[in-house]
């Protein structure tokens, strides 16, 4: 009986490992035929919310000349960014409850390689900052104060990010200082969202995906982060991973929202992994959503989620956790902005 019950248990254990060992190579990069071709000649960027829309004008002005993926998807975040009348990214994004404007950011390139800043304070261009990261030092991640000192040692210009408008929205939270992390939700928080596409409200952290004309991949995505944060509070705009996700040979992903639940499941790793094993961006993008909400079935009361992902195909989707999430696309075929689809 007792050989029996161990050769029961060893037949179970085997099972259990070959069923692995099976879900292991369907990971392998050497699996390469479930891997889609790249789209070569045919660039095309995508990028969170409508105002998507302009940063994709951007970045397209170095796709449609045969220019690199990471210039354009730079390039393009560089846009709100600069853009004062932007409250949810660089200059004159909302400050943490401290009144301090804190900035996080990150880039992927085709090769893999990466770089981001975190809580960096005073540089307009965090992008531009995490992109230094990546090819002028041996890290990935800078944080604070050392990221705003490494800035300033190479070139970058100290500024004040916080605008007047931004400031007076601070002073009126002060009055009641109610700490509140939510975001996204309609009636719930700073601002309400409308699903109108083209209305220009609708946005909040920019993440970019950009193939181009040789058919190789970057993204970046960059944030001012939850308006009257905590002051040292990081979302998942930096944590490469999270935030965003790029592998040349499948595609990339990015993430917009409640940055602490995209960070518990490694959102964007997750999206392109999915993809990986053949799902297509939308489908991928919605397991995500689903993972975080099977964790947490009351999230949708709070916050607002969304993943864009683009494949090697030129193919991209979008998914939310609920309705209001919209992303931008531009290609040699389209310009446009679709309303992602939503769990809720
Ligand atoms: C964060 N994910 O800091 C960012 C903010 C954001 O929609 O995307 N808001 O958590």
């Amino acid at each position: 009986m007792s050989d029996r019950r161990s050769f029961l248990k060893f037949s179970l254990l085997s099972s259990a490992l070959l069923a692995s060992s099976k879900t292991l190579l369907a990971y392998h990069p050497a699996n390469k035929a479930k891997l889609p071709t790249a789209v070569k000649d045919q660039p095309i960027v995508i990028s969170t919310w409508d105002f998507g829309r302009e940063a994709n004008a951007g970045a397209w002005n170095v796709l449609h000349t045969g220019g690199r993926a990471l210039d354009a998807v730079e390039a393009g975040v560089k846009i709100p960014e600069a853009d004062p009348e932007n409250q949810t990214v660089g200059y004159g994004g909302r400050p943490d409850r401290d009144g301090r404007v804190t900035l996080d950011a990150s880039i992927m390139d085709e090769n893999g390689r990466c770089g981001s800043v975190a809580c960096l304070e005073n540089i307009m261009h965090a992008i531009s900052v995490a992109r230094a990261v990546m090819e002028k030092t041996p890290h990935v991640l800078l944080a604070g104060d050392g990221a705003l000192q490494f800035a300033l040692e190479h070139g970058f210009k100290k500024e004040n990010l916080l605008t007047p408008k931004s400031e007076a929205e601070w002073k009126e939270w002060l009055k009641e200082s109610k700490y509140q992390p939510v975001m996204n939700v309609e009636n719930k928080t700073h601002r309400s969202i409308d699903d109108t596409p083209g209305n220009s409200r609708n946005h909040d952290t920019i993440g970019m995906l950009a193939m181009d004309a040789k058919g190789d991949m970057s993204g970046a995505c960059t944030t001012s982060g939850m308006a009257f944060k905590m002051h040292g509070r990081v979302g998942d705009s930096p944590i490469i991973g999270a935030g965003l996700f790029v592998d040349n040979e499948v595609g990339g992903a990015t993430a917009t929202g409640m940055g602490e639940e995209v960070i518990k499941i490694v959102g964007s790793h997750l999206v392109v992994e999915l993809m990986r094993q053949g799902m297509t961006p939308e489908q991928a993008c919605r397991a995500a959503v689903e993972r975080i909400n099977h964790k947490n079935p009351e999230a949708y009361k709070n916050f607002q989620i969304g993943f864009i992902a683009l494949n090697k195909k030129g193919q991209y989707g979008g998914f939310a956790l609920q309705k209001g999430f919209s992303f931008a696309v531009r290609s040699g075929k389209e310009e446009k902005i679709y309303t992602a689809k939503s769990l809720y």
